[in-house]
Formats: structure tokens, sequence, C-alpha cells
């Protein structure tokens, strides 16, 4: 091992090669606290050319690479594995030559002109969501992802779990905004198309391919993203509803009456009782209910916010005692019950999240059967607190109570999801958690293509050892 930190440090730099196991056990352990591992050191590379070196000497050691981002990630997919983990192989399965290293994109975070013609931008992987957001602001223009972790979360992470975020509803996810990469596969050579062409018949797509995978196939360095017109928001509203059921018939209420809807989000009653009571925010409406929607609608393009036709709401059912604000300040107010609650739920204990997608049709009878199905996991009194991005069917299971170690619950609910005909991944990846989930919704011919094709890039294994696919 010393003599790959060596190589290591000729390549990056000293400043850049981190073994100070204090500083390394930092990047070894993801957000949640749930998954830690072992690393042998960090490395921040400053260009392509950088992390293709690196690769190339940990490939010539035997020595497994962690890409990572801002490591914001819920399911241990930016983390290596803990001390002594093998392949899923068995005890025959070789074990690497030494523990990981964590590849840091935290400095590739360099971002191009906003080319307004072609409506893209080119930006490094290290760049934050909030950074690009901002860039193409001040260009007219709008990112299409957003998400409560944007001041950390960086491109090339949220390619790698095809991140959702706030916007799905209006923009898609990642994956419809990714135009091209630049990516370095396992043996240091450098995949890169960063022209931006849409139109193009020439075989394979590498950079969808990559999108969603996790760092397993490859160590994105840049990328090439589409950007939207910026639209304005007119309103945002905060209506009560009795449960899931009541939230699912209002959101299609309003999502027929009123066009240009921006966000749609679903808040348990449990949930938003919880951010206001760690943050101590206001409760926002008069009374306590179930549940929450929260739904967020552009202004006319060139109209200031306030524009919105709240007629158009009454007559899509809106209950009257909902918030409705049009100022800026009112809106963001109204927004924070929403982007508080995975602080909230951090300050309040270790929680399991169990981040799955089920089709919109379904999603009142799966919340209906979640309290008893937690309940039924034996896994002891649970808290339990469901919110997410409701208008693509992506749910956020929050369970606080059970053991962290102890993933019964976690299995109940991804399964409850795939008897639903959901997913057991919506957004946040696959990672380390549910690799072995995988087929309770997903066949077992596309498991094998997906294992065929990494074994194809990635013949030794060396890329985010256990991330994503078992073994
Ligand atoms: C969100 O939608 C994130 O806010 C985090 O995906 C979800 O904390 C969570 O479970
Ligand atoms: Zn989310």
């Amino acid at each position: 091992m010393r003599s790959l930190i060596a190589e290591l440090t000729v390549i990056a730099g000293s400043a850049h090669v981190l073994s100070e196991p204090d500083v390394v056990a930092g990047y070894a352990t993801d957000w949640t606290r749930r998954y830690a591992g072992e690393a042998s050191c960090v490395v921040r590379p400053g260009s392509t050319e950088e992390v293709a070196a690196v690769l190339r000497a940990c490939a010539g050691h035997g020595v497994p690479v962690v890409p990572q981002g801002g490591n914001t990630g819920l399911v241990g997919g930016s983390v290596p594995p803990p001390a002594g983990w093998r392949p899923a192989a068995g005890p025959a399965a070789p074990a690497a030559a030494a523990a990981p290293v964590i590849v840091s994109a935290r400095r590739l975070a360099g971002l191009g002109p906003v080319d307004l013609a072609a409506g893209q931008v080119t930006a490094g992987a290290g760049a934050t969501i909030s950074g690009v957001a901002a860039h193409a602001a001040a260009a007219g223009m709008r990112y299409g992802v957003d998400l409560a972790s944007r001041d950390s979360a960086t491109v090339g992470g949220t390619i790698a779990t095809n991140a959702g975020g706030i916007r799905t509803i209006r923009y898609g996810p990642t994956r419809a905004q990714v135009a091209g990469v630049t990516a370095v596969l396992a043996d240091g050579s450098v995949v890169s198309d960063l022209s931006g062409l849409t139109a193009g018949s020439t075989g394979y797509d590498l950079a969808q391919l990559l999108t969603g995978s996790e760092g397993t196939l490859a160590v994105i360095t840049a990328a090439r993203l589409r950007l939207h017109p910026a639209e304005q928001a007119g309103a945002v509203l905060l209506a009560p509803a009795g449960g899931m059921a009541q939230a699912v018939g209002l959101y299609g209420q309003i999502r027929v009456g009123v066009p240009d809807l921006l966000a749609a989000e679903y808040i348990d009653g449990a949930g938003l009782d919880l951010v206001c009571r760690i943050t101590g925010l206001r409760p926002p409406l008069a009374g306590q209910a179930r549940a929450y929607l929260l739904v967020e609608i552009a202004g006319p393009a060139q109209a200031a916010a306030g524009s919105v036709d709240l007629n158009r709401l009454a007559a899509a059912g809106l209950p009257d005692d909902s918030a409705v604000e049009t100022s800026e300040r009112g809106m963001a107010a109204l927004w924070a019950y929403r982007e508080r609650l995975t602080e909230s739920i951090a300050a309040a204990g270790v929680p399991h999240k169990i981040d799955v997608a089920v089709p919109v049709g379904r999603l009142a009878d799966f919340r209906a059967g979640l309290d008893e199905t937690i309940r039924d996991a034996g896994a002891g009194p649970a808290e339990i607190i469901v919110f997410g991005h409701i208008g693509v069917g992506n749910l956020h299971v929050n369970v606080l109570g059970p053991d962290p170690a102890d993933d019964r619950v976690d299995i109940a609910v991804a399964r409850l999801a795939a008897a639903h005909g959901g997913r057991v991944a919506a957004e946040h990846g696959v990672g380390r958690s549910k690799t072995g989930w995988l087929s309770w919704s997903m066949p077992a011919a596309q498991i094998s293509a997906m294992a065929s094709i990494k074994a194809a890039l990635d013949p030794a294994g060396l890329l985010n050892p256990g991330v994503l696919l078992p073994g």
C-alpha cells in the first residue's frame, strides 16, 4: 500500500492524498451514519488525466476504488465496505490487495460557459447542484434537478444514482438532463463525449449507461447537462389531506385543472409535526392533518410571482383551510416544512431510510398497508414518517426506533413496494444496502445482463465493489 500511496502522491500532489485515519474516516462514513467502511486513503485528483492515472495505479496494485462526490448518499454507495468484506461469491473469491482508495471528485468542480442556443452546460463531476443551478440562473436558465442536499450533492454523484428530487414531475430525473459525460474506465482509459449532440445513432449510449451505474462501471469526471428556460414559481400551496388516498386524489385534480406544476410533494402528518418539534417552526395550518400535499405552480413566463389564478385552485377542490403563498418569502416558508424533513429526522435518531417507487395509482394501498407491515417486521416500536415526490410515485419511508443494524423493517417495506408493482430503489440508488433486493422488482435476465456489462467493463471488479450488484 505504501508504494501505491507514493504513486498517488506523485499523480495528485501530497496535499491531495489524505491518509490520516480521522480524515479518511470522515470520507468513509456516509451521511446516515449507518454505513462506515475502511479505506486505505483518499485521493482528490484535479483533472480527468489525474483520475485516469489514479485508476491505472490502483488497477496495477489490485486495489479497489470507491468514487465519491458530495457523500450525501443514503444507501452506502459512496463509502467503502467494512473491514474484512469479501465479494458475495464466497470465501474462495479473492480478497482485494488492500482496502479501497476513495477517489473524491470535489476538486473537479469547474463550470463551462452556458450555451444558450443548445440549452446546455459542461460541468465538472464535483460541481455542486446549487453551483450548477446558480450558474444556469445567471444566464436565465434552470437546471432541472433540485434536491434538499443541493449545496453538497454533486453532478457526478447525482448522475451515478440518477437522482430525482423535487422537480422530476417537470423536467424528469437526472437521466433526462445528461447529454454526455467524460468518464474513466477501470483500466484508466478515458471515454468522453461532451459534444451535446442529440442527433446521432452510433451505437451504445455510454452516458446513459453510466447514469445510475453508481460508480461500478467508471468514474465520471465531467458531464454535458441540459438546461431549461428559467421558470418562476407563482404559488406554493400546502393542503391538508385525510391520508395518502386524499392527497393523491387532490394532486390529480390540481394536475388536471392547473397547468405548469413545478413540484408536488407528499408529507405524512407525523413528519410535519416532527419538523415543527425539531426546528421550532410554527405549524403552518390552524389544524393538524393526517397528511399534507405541497404543490408549486409556475407563474406565467414573463409575469412576476403572484400571478397564479387562484380560482383554478378552488375549482380543483383545494380545501379552504389550505395555505397558499405567492410571495418569495411565503413560498420559501412553506417549502421549509418539506425541505427540513431529512435533517429533522436525523436529529431525532438514526433512521431506516427506504426510498421506493410505487405506481401513483397504488400509493394509497401501499401507504394503507405500511404501518402494519412495519409492525409485523418484528423489529420493535417504530416511529414512521413517509414523505416524497408524489407526482412520480417516489416515497421516502423513514423509520425511527428499530436498531439501525436490524434490516427487517427495510426488507419488509421494500417487499411491500415490490408487491405493489413498485421498485426497491427510486432515486437514492441501490448502494450497499439493497443489492440483495434487486430481484424483487427486476427480472433475473435483466440483472444478469447488468452483471455481464459489469464484467466486461470492470473484469477485476475494482470499481465500487459490493455496490449495486451482489458479488
Ligand atoms: C428528499 O427527497 C431526499 O428530501 C431525502 O431524497 C429523502 O431523507 C430522505 O429519506
Ligand atoms: Zn427525494
